[in-house]
């Protein structure tokens, strides 16, 4: 009798610090250009870490670049406006809070991903101005130059990844 009194002591304080702790999410809906929805992005914060997750389609095959921006801004065509990547701390590329790997788009034009980082929290996402996730028309190179091609990356390649033209944008709201 006193093990199964433990026992439903024990779920109850469970359940209480599951609801205690309940998870903050958000989520970003990226549109290309045109206005057309490409991708969605799913965020959860998990034990102070946040997941990331994106479903994506209609988007040219191979790896494309793919950050949070500083601003929740997406202006097509060229979708300036977010600004840079998400970057409080002032640090180069790819160390920015914003980094991200790049998305793997298949031959039938989606993609999906899912990934934790420990870099930002929905609190951090949705301060001030806001953010935006960007998907670019080509692979970050995570600013990855091997000496035999430069001794250094650049400023451009410290700051973007070289990730080119911004394909696709979404507002972070929660
Ligand atoms: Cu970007
Ligand atoms: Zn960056």
């Amino acid at each position: 009798m006193k093990i199964i009194t433990a026992a439903a002591a024990t779920s109850l304080a469970f359940a209480a610090s599951v609801t205690a702790v309940a998870a903050q999410t958000g989520n970003a809906e990226l549109r290309n250009a045109d206005g057309d929805v490409v991708a969605n992005v799913s965020l959860v914060e998990e034990d102070g870490k946040l997941r990331v997750t994106v479903t994506a389609r209609d988007l040219p095959s191979g790896f494309h670049g793919f950050h949070i921006h500083a601003v929740g801004e997406c202006e097509p065509p060229d979708f300036d406006s977010a600004e840079g990547h998400f970057n409080p701390e002032g640090v180069d590329h790819a160390d920015h809070a914003g980094d991200l790997p790049n998305l793997l788009v298949m031959d039938d034009g989606t993609a999906e991903m899912s990934v934790l980082t420990d870099r930002a929290t929905m609190d951090d996402l949705l301060a001030d101005d806001g953010s935006a996730f960007i998907i670019h028309a080509e692979p970050d190179n995570h600013a990855h130059i091997p000496e035999r091609y430069a001794d250094e990356p650049d400023e451009e390649t410290l700051e973007t990844g070289d990730a080119g033209d911004r394909l696709a944008c979404g507002v972070v709201s929660d």
